[in-house]
C-alpha cells in the first residue's frame, strides 16, 4: 500500500472510533474534575496528562476505580492475582496455557531456559517487554520484567502472541518470516487476551463461580476496556504523526517538544501538568519506541485488528450472547483456523491473511464498535 493511502486508511479507521473517544474523554474529565477540583482538573478543555494512571497517558485502565461506574460485582484482576500468590512463572505459564488450550504446541524448553522474565538483581536492563525470534528454528524468547498485576497479565499474552506467530511461520522462506502486516504481529496476543473473560478466570481458578459479575456489571467491564483500548488510539496516532513530520523535515529540532505536545493536545486532548513544557526538553524520547526507532502505527492497527479477530473467532465458535463475554478458551477448531492464518506469515498480501480468518479483506473498526 502506498504511504499516502496508509495515512488515509488511518484517518478512516480513526473516524470510526473518534465519536467514542470524545465521549470517553468528556466523561473521564468530568470524573477527574469531581475528584480533584477545578484547580487541578478544570471541567472543560484538555485533561491533565498525569491524572490518567499511565506514564504516557496512553492507556487509562489504571484509573478505572476513579472514573468507572461502581464495579457492581466487578473484579480487580491485580488483586485476584496477588490473593492467589501468583509469581512470574505462574503468570507466564497461565499465558502459555491459553495458547495450548487452542491446540497449539507448548513453548519449547529453551523458551523457559533463555527468556528473561524477571528484572535481574545485578545489572541494569531495558525492561520494556519484547519478543524475540532467534536464528535457530524454534528458539523464541521474551524479555520482560514481570510484576504481578493486570497490565503484566495483558503483556504476557501480548508477547507470547509474537512468539506463537514467529513459530507458526518459521517454515516460510526467510523473506516471508514476518507478520502479514505490522499490525497483525501486535494484534495476535491482544486478541488472545480479549478472551480472558470472567468465565475464563473461573475456569483457571482465579475467580469463584459466585463472583462472576452479572450482566449489570457489563458497563463496568466495558468501561475498563474502553479506558485501555479506545483511549490508546489517539495516543498511537500522535506518536507516528509526530515522527512522520520529523522525518519529512516539517518539524525542526528546536520544535521537537512543542510539536509533540501540540499533537498530543490535538489528538488526545491532554496537556502536561504545571503549564507548557520547556521547548528544549525532549519528552518524546521518554517513549521507548521513539528512542529505539520502533514504528508505532502497528499498535494503532492492532487495536482495530484484534477486535476483528475476536469477533470472527466468536462467530466461528458459534458464541451466543454479549460479545464481551465470549471466550474461545479450549476451542481447538478455532485454534486450528487461527494457526492457519499465523502460518501464512507474510507470504501473501495481508488482505489474504485477514480474509483467511475473518472473511473480510478490509481493516475495519466496526468490530470494535460492536464490542
Ligand atoms: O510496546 C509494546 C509491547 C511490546 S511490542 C509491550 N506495546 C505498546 C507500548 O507499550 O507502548 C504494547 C501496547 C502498546
Ligand atoms: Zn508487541
Amino acid at each position: 500500500m502506498p504511504a499516502a493511502d496508509m495515512e488515509h486508511e488511518v484517518e478512516r479507521l480513526w473516524g470510526q472510533m473518534q465519536p467514542f473517544y470524545e465521549q470517553l474523554h468528556c466523561y473521564v474529565r468530568a470524573k477527574l474534575n469531581q475528584r480533584y477540583g477545578n484547580a487541578v482538573q478544570p471541567a472543560t478543555g484538555p485533561i491533565r496528562a498525569d491524572l490518567l494512571g499511565n506514564m504516557w497517558a496512553q492507556e487509562w485502565g489504571n484509573i478505572a476505580d476513579i472514573v468507572g461506574p461502581p464495579t457492581r460485582g466487578g473484579y480487580d484482576l491485580t488483586r485476584l492475582l496477588n490473593q492467589q500468590h501468583y509469581d512470574y512463572m505462574r503468570l507466564a505459564k497461565t499465558g502459555e496455557r491459553f495458547y495450548t488450550s487452542l491446540g497449539l504446541a507448548p513453548l519449547p524448553v529453551t523458551f523457559w531456559e533463555r527468556s528473561q522474565l524477571v528484572r535481574p538483581r545485578d545489572r541494569d536492563v531495558v525492561c520494556h517487554a519484547s519478543a524475540w525470534d532467534l536464528v535457530n528454528a524454534n528458539d523464541v524468547r521474551i524479555k520482560m520484567c514481570i510484576n504481578i498485576d493486570a497490565d503484566n497479565f495483558q503483556t504476557v499474552h501480548h508477547e507470547m502472541g509474537h512468539n506463537y506467530y514467529q513459530r507458526a511461520y518459521q517454515h516460510q522462506p526467510f523473506l516471508f518470516e514476518d507478520g502479514a502486516n505490522d499490525g497483525f504481529h501486535e494484534a495476535i496476543g491482544d486478541f488472545i487476551a480479549l478472551n480472558t473473560t470472567p468465565d475464563y478466570l473461573v475456569d483457571i481458578g482465579l475467580l469463584q463461580r459466585n463472583q462472576v459479575p452479572g450482566a449489570d456489571a457489563d458497563i463496568s467491564l466495558l468501561m475498563r476496556q474502553a479506558l485501555d483500548k479506545i483511549a490508546f488510539l489517539p495516543f498511537a496516532i500522535s506518536v507516528d504523526q509526530w515522527r512522520w513530520r520529523v522525518f519529512r523535515g516539517q518539524i525542526q529540532p528546536e520544535d521537537y517538544n512543542t510539536s509533540w505536545w501540540q499533537l498530543r493536545q490535538h489528538y488526545q486532548g491532554i496537556t502536561p501538568p504545571g503549564g507548557p513544557r520547556p521547548a528544549d526538553a525532549f519528552d518524546p524520547g521518554a517513549k521507548y519506541h521513539v528512542a529505539n526507532n520502533v514504528p508505532y502505527l502497528r499498535y494503532f492497527l492492532a487495536r482495530v485488528l484484534q477486535f476483528q479477530f475476536y469477533e470472527a473467532a466468536c462467530r466461528q465458535a458459534n458464541w451466543q450472547g454479549a460479545l464481551n463475554r465470549c471466550t474461545i478458551y479450549g476451542n481447538t477448531a478455532v485454534g486450528q483456523r487461527f494457526n492457519q492464518m499465523l502460518e501464512m506469515g507474510r507470504s501473501h498480501p495481508w488482505p489474504d491473511a485477514l480474509e483467511a480468518f475473518t472473511g473480510t479483506r478490509q481493516m475495519d473498526g466496526t468490530s470494535m464498535v460492536h464490542y
